[in-house]
């Protein structure tokens, strides 16, 4: 097969098709995350065929949408072991293969290892064959690790190209402000119109025409999501179709060729080319086997799980006490706190990936009288360490940390099992902890 770099675009269309019938295929066997991978197809096929995986980081932010990037190196004939024990992982691993950067699974790393990344490559005196891409998404995009990042990124304006696939999708709807301000994008779209239309005026308009033109052109992008990152010393590209491997092959290579931080941002649709996963749904996003055809759900036989008896027992403490309030981080479903963030919208929320905001806005709570339930995966409680000592135990509050997916959690691999929750909160005083026998014991209150 041709290098990827050297294919015209006619067939790099036929190889992002080829691709995502692969996917389809593992993941309909295996269980993984469909929709993500899907959506993410063309962005991953440009990455490669402008950035160099022999030299320049490829970092992928949690890394669940990186299938592409196995495909493309090395784990095509092996990919139908995804998931599977000693098989391909659902993330990346550079135990795995060499062209796997970084181990990723919790989310928002990726800016701050592209950053790490490029001052090694400026120590090392390697700026002109090497530019690390960090590829994220918009729902990963809430977490505050990105902005300690970005904060830092921005005043010292190290070459990085991060490229933001922007879904308008975390698992669920993504939360908070700074999806709202990116989708703002409509703005965006106009103003790339007005942008080009001002720029064609300037040519034939005098020298003292241009100031104004350009302050005209400065003030539009006061509506467009470019604003905060170019604010932040971060340049801006976009929005652009993510879906369109020209438009993607452009900017990628005019971002790479500035040697300054650039981020893109490519807008494209989860769940493409699966026409029933294509949109917000957030069933697609991670699933269990499944019928290609129909896309039923091919079941185990499994019974009332763990999360479904917590979400009945939390309701029915919701609906006794009034002081009952709860939060998830971006998990709403994966938490079993759905039903409750919809019935009771003032007392149970979803306050995006950030656990540690979770956490600390819920001990505040606390102190005034209310009763939290901090519902979260193992594996992401460990992110909210320090808050767990420094503001809930520390202060002796009254919390509940619900905590999900203990112990072995399977598939997911190393960087999702829940292994070390009883060591780490049991070494901290005021911290009492219990597991519920069963769905009875799980009830009693
Ligand atoms: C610290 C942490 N909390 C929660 C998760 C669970 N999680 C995995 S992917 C994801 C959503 C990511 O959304 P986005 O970055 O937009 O990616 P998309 O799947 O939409 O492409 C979440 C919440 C995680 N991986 N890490």
């Amino acid at each position: 097969m041709k290098k990827i770099n050297e294919q015209s675009i006619e067939e790099l269309n036929i190889y992002c098709d080829t691709i995502r019938k692969k996917i389809i295929q593992t993941v309909s066997k295996n269980g993984g995350h469909l929709s993500s991978n899907v959506g993410a197809v063309e962005l991953i096929v440009a990455m490669h065929y402008v950035f160099d995986i022999e030299n320049d980081p490829f970092i992928f932010d949690v890394s669940h949408q990186s299938y592409t990037h196995k495909l493309i190196t090395d784990r095509w004939d092996n990919f139908d072991s995804l998931r599977e024990f000693n098989g391909i992982s659902g993330y990346t691993r550079p135990d795995e293969s060499p062209y796997d950067y970084f181990v990723a699974g919790h989310s928002s790393t990726s800016i701050s290892l592209a950053v790490g990344a490029a001052k090694a490559i400026a120590l090392k005196k390697e700026q002109s064959t090497r530019v690390p891409i960090a590829l994220i998404g918009d729902g990963s995009l809430s977490a505050g690790m990105v902005y300690e990042a970005l904060n830092e990124l921005g005043d010292r304006r190290y070459p990085v190209v991060i490229l933001l696939n922007d879904n308008k999708m975390s698992i669920s709807k993504p939360i908070g402000a700074i999806s709202k301000f990116l989708s703002q994008a409509m703005a965006g779209n106009f103003y790339q119109k007005i942008k080009k239309i001002t720029e064609q005026i300037l040519q034939y308009l005098p020298e003292s025409a241009t100031y104004m033109a350009k302050k005209f052109e400065e003030s539009l992008k006061l509506i467009t999501p470019g604003m905060l990152f170019e604010e932040l010393g971060v340049d801006y590209i976009g929005p652009i179709d993510g879906h369109n491997l020209e438009s993607l092959i452009k900017a990628m290579q005019a971002a790479k060729n500035l040697k300054k931080p650039v981020i893109i941002h490519a807008q494209t649709l989860k769940g493409k080319g699966y026409e029933m996963a294509e949109g917000y749904y957030e069933k697609w996003h991670g699933v269990g086997p499944f019928d290609v055809a129909s896309g039923e759900a091919i079941k185990n036989g499994a019974s009332k799980n763990a999360t479904a008896m917590y979400s009945e027992a939390l309701l029915a403490l919701a609906r006794k006490y009034e002081n009952v309030v709860g939060v998830t981080a971006a998990m709403p479903s994966g938490t079993g706190l759905s039903k409750l963030i919809q019935l009771y919208p003032n007392r149970f929320w979803d306050v995006a990936i950030a656990e540690q905001h979770a956490v600390t806005s819920m001990c505040a709570m606390a102190k005034e009288g209310f009763k939290p339930f901090i519902t979260i995966y193992s594996t992401f409680l460990q992110r909210a360490y320090d808050q767990i000592i420094h503001d809930a135990c520390i202060m002796n509050l009254d919390v509940v940390f619900a905590i999900d997916r203990a112990g072995i959690v399977g598939e997911d691999g190393e960087t999702h099992q829940g292994a070390f929750d009883i060591s780490f909160l049991s070494a901290i005083p005021n911290m009492s902890l219990m597991a519920p026998r069963d769905e009875k014991e799980c009830m009693k209150h």
